[in-house]
């Protein structure tokens, strides 16, 4: 162990944990606002930049990035969607997304991408991201000194803040060191996960497929020209080795069967996960000086593709908070984040849960769930109304900003420019 007098002591405004979307999306934009910070991150730049995940952009998120000066590799390589497709009994019904919602549209980027965007921009604007810290531990948020203890390039490190904030996800350490007490968790955790491949391939169809089938649920997403992801549904306690390439290509042509296709291209795979699935969510999302934004704070199942955006949105209102809390002196937005974060996350939850429990096989024995699930699929393919509800969650909610101006701004005119830059409510 390093002796006390090692230890390199430096200080900022908000010190951020995590460098997934969340924590590099909220350095960024507290850079725009003249507000210093530091992201601490336990793994390397090369691992950050190369984690698979996510690939749905809402509209609020894609305006948000191109608004803020890091979308325009986004506007070049990203593809916009104006529909998705939902098949079930062998029948394919598109939802026509943008004719519902107003133009609004979703955008294929791939996680790892927004990340490599950000990651540069942060970096071209001298931004401070630390990567590969270790034994990172968070102090003192009961008082207005907090700060965050950790490793860095072999040596004892502490950076002393006015507010930490943990981007850290579902395993980091922040929330697991606010007491019990003083949170409570709702958690459900499904019997079923997602076996993900990566294929070497062009896109198999124009828009997503979500496909509802009594072999279980399947998707065909993409990522680019060359490269395309599809999920099927699978035990959660499956091993990679238990699909071997042959099955995966049998399994989806099962479930995806139109009667009408050619069968699938079977390109090389070059990436196989298994993936859990839960909902989570922690209350509050604040204690003290500690702030939770996106996973660490709340997980969906990712049929309703809303992970990554959710916790773009955690981000820009606590920004915007922050913004408001410096420019004002008051805490009144901050002591609002919580709440208004948490309104937009059960949104997102209630629709995750319902696109999930609609699509997915919930094992053998149950034919009355099974002709429910039917009954839904085609009340949704038969009715505009239906087809509305689903696309407007689908294509994302606005984000509500103007719920955190109460008495922090009390004779605000209502166009005037967001400190964060982003589009309101
Ligand atoms: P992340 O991305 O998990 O980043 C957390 C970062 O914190 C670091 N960290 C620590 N750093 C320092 N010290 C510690 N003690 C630390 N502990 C952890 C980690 O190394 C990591 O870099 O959380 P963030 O930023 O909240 O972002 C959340 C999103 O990553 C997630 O919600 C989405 O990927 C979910 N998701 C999707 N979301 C969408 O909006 N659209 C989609 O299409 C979509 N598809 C998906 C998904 C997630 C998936 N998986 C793998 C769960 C598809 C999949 C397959
Ligand atoms: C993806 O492309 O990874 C993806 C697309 C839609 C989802 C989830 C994941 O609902």
């Amino acid at each position: 162990m390093a002796s006390i007098s090692s230890v390199t002591r430096n200080r900022t405004q908000v010190a951020i944990v995590g460098a997934g979307p969340a924590g590099l999306m909220l350095s960024h934009l507290l850079a725009r606002e003249g507000i210093e910070s530091v992201v601490l991150e336990s793994r390397s730049r090369a691992d950050v930049e190369a984690t698979v995940r996510a690939g749905v952009l809402e509209q609020t998120t894609v305006d948000l990035l191109h608004d803020t000066g890091v979308g325009d590799r986004m506007l070049r390589e990203g593809s916009v969607h104006h529909g998705i497709e939902l098949r079930f009994d062998g029948q394919g019904h598109r939802i026509p997304l943008s004719d519902l919602t107003g133009g609004r549209a979703i955008t294929l980027y791939a996680q790892h991408e927004v990340i490599r965007d950000l990651i540069a921009a942060r970096l071209a604007a001298d931004g401070d991201i630390r990567f590969e810290v270790a034994d990172l531990s968070v102090h003192d948020f009961d008082t207005h000194r907090p700060f965050v203890r950790y490793v860095a390039e072999g040596r004892n490190a502490e950076t002393a803040c006015d507010f930490i904030v943990g981007c850290d996800g579902y395993h980091g350490v922040c929330r697991s060191t606010v007491p019990l007490a003083a949170r409570r968790e709702y958690e459900h955790v499904y019997p079923f996960g997602w076996f993900g491949i990566l294929v070497e391939a062009p896109p198999y169809a124009p828009e997503l497929i979500y496909a509802h089938h009594e072999r279980g649920f399947s998707l065909v997403s993409t990522r680019s020209h060359e490269v395309q992801r599809l999920y099927l549904q699978c035990d959660p306690e499956d091993g990679i080795e238990r699909w071997p390439d042959k099955r995966i290509w049998t399994e989806l042509e099962a479930r995806l069967a139109t009667g009408t296709e050619e069968p699938l291209y079977r390109a090389r795979i070059f990436q196989k996960v298994v993936i859990q699935m839960r909902s989570f969510v922690v209350e509050p999302m604040r204690f003290g000086s500690l702030f939770l934004a996106g996973d660490a704070a709340h997980i969906v199942p990712p049929a309703g593709a809303k992970g990554l955006n959710l916790a773009v949105a955690d981000v820009t209102v606590l920004a915007h908070a922050l913004a408001l809390r410096y420019a004002t002196g008051s805490e009144e937005a901050l002591e609002r984040y919580s709440d208004v974060a948490l309104e937009r996350v059960w949104a997102a939850q209630q629709f995750s849960w319902w696109m999930t429990s609609m699509l997915h096989r919930f094992g053998d024995h149950d034919p009355l769930q099974q002709r429910l699930q039917r009954a839904q699929l085609q009340g949704i393919a038969r009715s505009s109304a239906l087809q509305t509800a689903l696309a407007e969650r689908y294509v994302g909610l606005q984000l509500g900003l103007t719920k955190l101006e109460g008495a922090a701004r009390p004779s605000r005119a209502p166009e005037t420019r967001s400190p964060v830059g982003a589009r309101q409510a």
